[in-house]
């Protein structure tokens, strides 16, 4: 089986600094952490950021702060969110992508997300693929319902000459896929030949999510966007912390973990030269 492509969602938008101390929201902590999650066995960093009030904001500007404090200390994959939080209007949700990341999120459908919606319109989602193609940006299909598998299809055939195809299965999400125990299995077997996937459950089904996804051979999303308690009752303390932990059930299961050398290549990045 191939190598573990550990990425690390490390914000996100939901979570506060009160709620969970270790979240990284300055550059310099962004920096650090990024460089922490490298050591530890990350490859790609998918990068929310929050203004100077660590509220979410889809900024250019920050991002660009971001990008480059974390590209200054670490060669992880740096992708953007296009997801934001879901309060992001679609014009802020489209501009950081000018910056020209080498990946960035690609939800496919809407879903609803707890008590609000994750909206996701077809020709919004449409703009965002074209850019991503234009602008030569790998995306990721983030994937909280199977029919989202079906979206990516349609677009890919509609707009794509071609690509490499990486999905990412959100599962767990209240409004979206629960984490049943045979949704992997499920979700795998409708992806088209050769394409790679990884998979994160949300809060308490992180860790059978990934289990799972080791044996299955996928690769792995970890990180506080997606899981804030290390186990039950134990708030985790760092983005690392949980690298870590997936680092070594990947050797447990026999699996090394990608650098992001590797993980370019497994993903079709050519790096840019900046
Ligand atoms: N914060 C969620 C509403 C992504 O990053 O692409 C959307 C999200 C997906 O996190
Ligand atoms: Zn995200």
């Amino acid at each position: 089986m191939d190598e573990v492509i550990i990425t690390v969602a490390a914000v996100g938008a939901e979570l506060t600094k009160q709620d969970q101390p270790g979240l990284p929201i300055t550059p310099e902590e962004l920096a650090l952490d990024a460089a922490a999650c490298r050591d530890a066995g990350a490859s790609i960093y998918h990068l929310h950021v929050r203004d100077a009030m660590g509220s979410p904001t889809m900024s250019v500007e920050a991002f660009a702060a971001a990008t480059a404090a974390i590209e200054e200390v670490t060669d992880l994959i740096v992708q953007f969110t296009t997801g934001g939080a879901v309060s992001d209007d679609e014009a802020d949700r489209l501009a950081p992508l000018g910056l020209r990341p080498e990946m960035a999120t690609l939800t496919t459908g809407s879903v609803n997300f707890a008590d609000e919606v994750f909206v996701n319109r077809t020709p919004f989602v449409s703009a965002l693929y074209r850019q991503m193609l234009d602008l030569g940006i790998v995306p990721e299909y983030e994937i909280f319902d199977a029919g989202m598998i079906a979206n990516a299809d349609r677009l890919y055939e509609k707009f794509a000459t071609s690509h490499h195809r990486h999905y990412d299965f959100v599962l767990g999400v209240p409004g979206g896929m629960p984490a049943w125990p045979d949704a992997l299995g499920f979700l795998t077997s409708k992806l088209p030949t050769g394409a790679t996937w990884s998979a994160t459950g949300i809060g308490r089904s992180h860790l059978d999510v990934t289990r799972e996804t080791l044996e299955l051979g996928g690769h792995v999303r970890t990180g506080l966007e997606d899981v804030s308690y290390y186990e039950a009752g134990t708030r985790a303390t760092s983005n690392a912390q949980l690298i870590e932990r997936v680092a070594r059930m990947a050797s447990n299961s026999g699996r090394g973990v990608a650098s992001p050398a590797d993980a370019r290549q497994m993903l079709g990045i050519h790096r840019r030269e900046t």
